[in-house]
């Protein structure tokens, strides 16, 4: 199987409260059939692409909540997504609201699902590092409720064998983790895919606003790096609901370097060729972790904070 892999990145410009799934699923079909003639085989879409994105409200009322979940995928509003996947042979990466009816109860879930060329699903991750706060904030221009209507992920880092090579996923807050990039690094992840929501303004503290860019990008292309990985981070960006959230979507090569980037804060596919073997010299050399990694000398060195 080829080591190459077309890989489109499909951001996307606000989502308005009152847009219906059909509607945003017609956006993500359109998105897919530029990818297509593009000659893509992958295309991510981003954190909870299937709505605006709803944390920045506080609800009180679980109905209204859990209208913007999703209760099964394929459901009668994705299936026309899974089977244009099939019928154009593309895989796919689509963050929304999972909303999980177990054996011990309900449950939501931030989450992103991978879809393999035949329009069936290969993995699914759910968001971990869950940020914001779960009480209201009424001082704030707009919440981020993540902390109220998601639990923390229950499924690890994985990593999947797809597409002719080995894949994960993360979403958003988790980008700015190393761990997040070092679980997979370890389980020798050659793609990580990943989307996300990101305010231009951090109500608690406006003074790093201006670095949001390069913050973004900084975190991103050193998982990338560190880990001889290509990161895929994909926005939903622009104004929305009268909050400005930043683009700059972006194809990260293992080098670090970006290798394509979104100019605007719409609807946008950028595209890029990944070959995988490209994360061989850092997994092989600078960063062979059999080598040179040395964990079980961390521990002497210092106690983590918060775990005393
Ligand atoms: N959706 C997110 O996880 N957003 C966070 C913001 C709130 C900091 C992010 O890390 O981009």
């Amino acid at each position: 199987m080829s080591r190459v892999i077309t890989l489109g990145a499909a951001q996307l410009g606000p989502i308005a409260q009152s847009e219906s799934r059909q509607q945003v699923v017609q956006r993500l079909i359109d998105l897919m059939k530029q990818a297509k003639t593009m000659g893509c085989d992958l295309v991510v879409y981003p954190e909870l692409a299937l709505t605006t994105f709803f944390p920045r409200w506080y609800m009180a009322d679980q109905a209204d909540i859990d209208a913007y979940f999703e209760r099964q995928l394929p459901g009668p509003d994705t299936q026309p997504l899974f089977d244009l996947a099939a019928q154009l042979g593309m895989g796919f990466c689509l963050g929304y609201g999972e909303l999980a009816v177990e054996a011990d109860g309900v449950h939501h879930y931030n989450s992103a699902i991978l879809v393999d060329s035949q329009g069936a699903i290969v993995g699914k991750y759910r968001k971990i590092h869950l940020p914001g706060h779960s009480e209201p904030e009424p001082w704030r221009a707009f919440q981020h409720l993540e902390k109220r209507y998601f639990e923390v992920g229950n499924l690890g880092f994985p990593v999947w064998q797809a597409f002719g090579g080995t894949l994960g996923m993360c979403i958003c807050n988790d980008r700015r983790w190393p761990e997040t990039y070092r679980v997979m690094g370890l389980q020798g992840v050659e793609m990580i895919l990943l989307g996300y929501n990101t305010p231009q303004h951090n109500p608690h503290d406006p003074s790093s606003d201006h670095l949001n860019h390069f913050h973004n990008h900084l975190s991103m292309q050193a998982g990338a790096y560190q880990n001889g990985t290509w990161v895929v981070g994909v926005a939903k960006c622009g104004r929305e609901e009268d909050c400005d959230m930043i683009g700059d979507s972006a194809i990260i090569a293992p080098s670090g370097e970006i290798v394509a980037k979104a100019l605007t804060v719409g609807d946008e596919l950028i595209v890029a060729r990944c070959d995988l073997d490209a994360g061989k010299p850092y997994k092989t050399t600078i960063f062979n972790f059999a080598a040179h990694r040395r964990p079980e000398h961390y521990g002497l060195i210092c106690q983590p904070m918060g775990t005393a």
